[in-house]
């Protein structure tokens, strides 16, 4: 995926030259770019006004110290980000990721993705992205507490209900989002939706925590559905065991495929027999354990070290709901080889490019992850309306919403894909169809001087 112009080569250039050492941020700018190149032909007086400058560099970053004290007494120090990158369409809107992973780059490259992503919904919600690279794993309680509440004590100065309303992502789910939404209320005195993602008794929405993956596999089977095909009777592999991986589980299994795998970042389970998702939300939800506890209570199934092997299960349906990068050049011909026919990104950009060249040149249905995942920030969306409101919809009405908004990104993305001339691309159909709502909203709002 290179770029042809020297236009957008030059913006990308800018772009690595003023935010050096951030290659996850690169990588998403230069997917989109790449797709932005018919767009900037056919909108000359979006070139003019700069809206591809714009669209690049985020409004705001902020980024602050957390300190927060360890059960044993010591006193420990993270670092907090939240990156406001688009605020054209609506209040910034993005979850909190909590892993020693994360730095500027990669909320950045979150962020960025989010903008079009929640274009995408058609709800009216700006991008944004935050984050800390505290390390949940192991931590106790208490310590999640402490650290979410010093964390939301510097974040609470920048957020609000028509400003900027986190939710969740990595490491931050239910329990994360009840003590930072305690934490704001006792700051602002204030009972408003801040955040989404809360618990359902205090202002949450029904479907939120099922929604990125019951959204991912609606989006999957509105691609089958251009082959005459389904989730029935398909064999699916899924990476990761969290909230994504665990819902789009339940949602394949619903559908009537067999998943037979999962990870975590440890390795991963193949279970032939297809995967017992009471146990993996047991295990997972409940109890916090590692994936490799599933073979102790299922025999016949098998544990695997390291990631990467699971994309060499045969499989008709691939969804990786990891984490970034996950999926490699080799990972995608390994799955090519066995026949793969649909791969849908329920995490955020789990394939590397050069795999998303091999499925793109193989003709695999490949639905990226701001068109397959929105469906959970399109739930937040959904979430924000019904406290606005003061009202709470069934889980009937969310989910019936939540399937309607995936078909129409569906929709948005390959008759976006069809005008440009590439029918089967949802890459380039993501990109434009999400992009060009924002460009405009950019473009008659004008230039600040
Ligand atoms: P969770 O924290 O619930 O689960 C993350 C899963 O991914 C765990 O199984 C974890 O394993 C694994 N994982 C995380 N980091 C790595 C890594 N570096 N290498 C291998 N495996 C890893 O997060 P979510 O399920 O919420 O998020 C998963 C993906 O989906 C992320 O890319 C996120 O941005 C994206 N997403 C999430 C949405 C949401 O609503 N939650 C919405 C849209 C996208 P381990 O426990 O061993 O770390
Ligand atoms: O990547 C994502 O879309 C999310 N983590 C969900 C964001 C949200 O605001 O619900």
């Amino acid at each position: 995926m290179k770029l042809q112009t020297e236009y957008m080569q030059d913006l990308m250039d800018r772009v690595i030259k003023n935010h050096p050492s951030q290659p996850e941020f690169h990588q998403a700018v230069q997917e989109v770019l790449v797709c932005m190149e018919p767009v900037a032909k056919a909108y000359p007086e979006y070139v003019k006004a700069g809206i591809f400058e714009r669209m690049v560099e985020p409004e705001r970053i902020i980024i602050f110290r957390v300190s927060w004290v360890a059960d044993n007494g010591d006193v420990k120090v993270n670092r907090g980000f939240r990156v406001q990158f688009n605020s054209a369409i609506g209040p910034y809107k993005g979850g909190l990721r909590l892993h020693p992973s994360v730095n500027l780059g990669v909320i950045k490259f979150l962020g960025f993705e989010q903008i079009f992503k929640n274009s995408l919904t058609g709800l009216p919600m700006g991008g944004g992205k935050g984050g800390s690279d505290f390390d949940p794993k192991g931590k106790s309680d208490g310590e999640i507490m402490r650290f979410c509440q010093s964390f939301m004590t510097e974040l609470s100065k920048h957020i609000g209900a028509d400003t900027d309303v986190p939710a969740g992502d990595i490491g931050v789910g239910a329990r994360e989002i009840g003590f930072m939404f305690g934490q704001y209320k006792r700051l602002r005195n204030e009972f408003t939706g801040v955040l989404t993602g809360k618990g359902l008794n205090y202002g949450g929405s029904l479907v939120r925590t099922e929604a990125t993956g019951y959204g991912c596999c609606y989006f999957t089977q509105a691609m089958l559905e251009t082959k005459g095909e389904s989730f029935a009777g398909k064999v699916v592999v899924i990476s990761g065991s969290g909230n994504v991986a665990i819902y789009a589980t339940e949602k394949a299994t619903q559908l009537g495929a067999t998943v037979v795998a999962l990870s975590d970042s440890g390795g991963y389970i193949y279970d032939p027999a297809g995967v017992d998702l009471k146990l993996v939300k047991r295990l997972k939800e409940v109890e916090r354990k590692r994936i490799s506890e599933y073979v102790k209570e299922r025999p016949d199934a098998k544990y695997t070290s390291g990631c990467s092997g699971i994309w060499t299960i045969p499989c008709d349906i691939a969804l990786p709901c990891a984490t970034q990068n996950e999926l490699d050049g080799d990972a995608a011909n390994a799955l090519v080889a066995n026949g793969v026919v649909a791969v849908a990104e329920g995490a955020n950009m789990p394939c590397t490019p050069q795999a998303v060249e091999v499925f793109l040149e193989k003709g695999i249905l490949f639905g990226p992850g701001k068109a397959a995942n929105a469906g959970g920030v399109a739930t937040s969306g959904l979430e924000m309306s019904q406290n606005s409101m003061r009202l709470s919809w069934t889980f009937e009405e969310v989910d019936e919403k939540l399937e309607a908004i995936m078909r129409n990104i569906h929709r948005q993305a390959k008759a976006a894909a069809e005008e440009y001339g590439e029918p089967s691309n949802y890459v380039l159909g993501a990109n434009i169809a999400g992009f060009l709502k924002v460009a405009n909203a950019m473009y008659l709002q004008g230039v600040a001087y």
